[in-house]
């Protein structure tokens, strides 16, 4: 398995998140994703594809801000990390406003993702190293690649960040599969949360399937999104299935929905499989409320790889950072 991890990616240390009505110490450590290094390793760094993929899924205004934000955050004199608290509500009409605070709320929907100082080289380079892993599946010298992402990314949508994510990685990749001649491209997304920024980004898209099992939003963040009525519009409608489960899930009913969606995936004819892996499906994640143990992450892989598809696997959340190496090498030992 080609493994890629980039340490341009530990820059991005957001300092606080607004959780319950308080802001309290931020979750996506950078440790989150050294601890995995330190176990999973030796990976290969980033090769530089610059940023005409990442606008294949992302707007190049959204672009803009996300490149400017923290520093039109420092020259309005503000210390720390920058973060929203106005946001247009659904239908307002579109404003191309200056003002950092405005702009913050135009391209977000959230107060747990905060624009620090290293964020923007982070997120580039989490973009790079999932192009950089997807590279030998398409010249067919690898099966399955590692692409050590971080932040996550799926929660963000072409012109939104949230939910810690700011580039989508495992769009800008099945995004690039597609331009590379894949004529069709599944994202199985099994982060414990719904991946709506990247079934935002495919929901009209015939080419691209979205399938994502996740706790059930009617309970679970990011509530808005990730219901089982969602299921693509226009030429898309049939290619975006969403599984939501109940907190307490255990691997039985976890596994028969793993089933469901590559049932769909398989049906759908996909020729390229980019997996958005959250290990925050674990019993012991400090935010979630599935029950998954430690080595049945390697029964899951080893169901997904039995599709027999190249596969590219995007890391996506997990909290729990004393079990996070354990977790992520059971999975990857899954496709073994
Ligand atoms: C990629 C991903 O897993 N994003 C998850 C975003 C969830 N945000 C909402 C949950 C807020 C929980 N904050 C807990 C802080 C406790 N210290
Ligand atoms: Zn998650």
């Amino acid at each position: 398995m080609f493994k890629v991890f980039d340490p341009r990616q530990l820059g991005h240390a957001p300092a606080l998140e607004l959780h319950n009505g308080a802001f309290v110490p931020h979750v996506d450590l950078p440790s989150r994703a050294q601890v995995i290094v330190d176990r999973v390793g030796p990976l290969a760094p980033a090769e530089d594809f610059g940023l005409e993929p990442i606008a294949r899924a992302h707007t190049p205004d959204y672009l803009a801000f996300l490149e400017s934000a923290h520093r039109l955050w420092q020259e309005a004199g503000r210390p720390g990390d920058a973060i929203g608290y106005t946001w247009p509500v659904v239908g307002r009409r579109p404003l191309n406003l200056n003002r950092i605070d405005a702009r913050i709320g135009r391209y977000s929907y959230d107060a747990g993702t905060p624009i620090t100082a290293g964020t923007w080289e982070t997120v580039y380079w989490g973009a790079q190293t999932a192009l950089t892993a997807l590279q030998p599946l398409l010249d067919g010298r690898e099966r399955t690649a590692f692409a050590l992402c971080r932040p996550p990314g799926h929660h963000a949508g072409a012109d939104y960040m949230g939910g810690y994510c700011y580039l989508n990685s495992a769009a800008i990749a099945a995004r690039a599969a597609r331009d590379a001649g894949r004529r069709r491209v599944a994202i199985l997304d099994v982060d414990y949360h719904h991946g709506n920024g990247t079934q935002d980004i495919f929901y009209e898209d015939a080419d691209v399937f979205f399938a994502s099992i996740h706790g059930d939003p009617s309970t679970e963040y990011p509530f808005y999104w990730g219901h089982a009525d969602e299921r693509g519009a226009g030429a898309g409608e049939g290619a975006n299935l969403n599984l939501p489960l109940p907190r307490g899930t255990t691997l039985s009913p976890y596994m028969a929905a793993v089933d469901t969606a590559l049932d769909a995936i398989a049906a759908f004819g996909a020729e390229l499989l980019v997996v958005s892996y959250g290990a925050d499906t674990y019993e012991g994640d400090p935010i979630s409320h599935f029950k998954i143990a430690t080595p049945e992450y390697g029964a899951i892989a080893a169901r997904i790889a039995s599709l027999g598809l190249p596969t590219l696997v995007v890391m996506e959340g997990g909290y729990a950072v004393d079990a996070l190496a354990d977790n992520v090498e059971s999975f990857l030992s899954g496709f073994a």
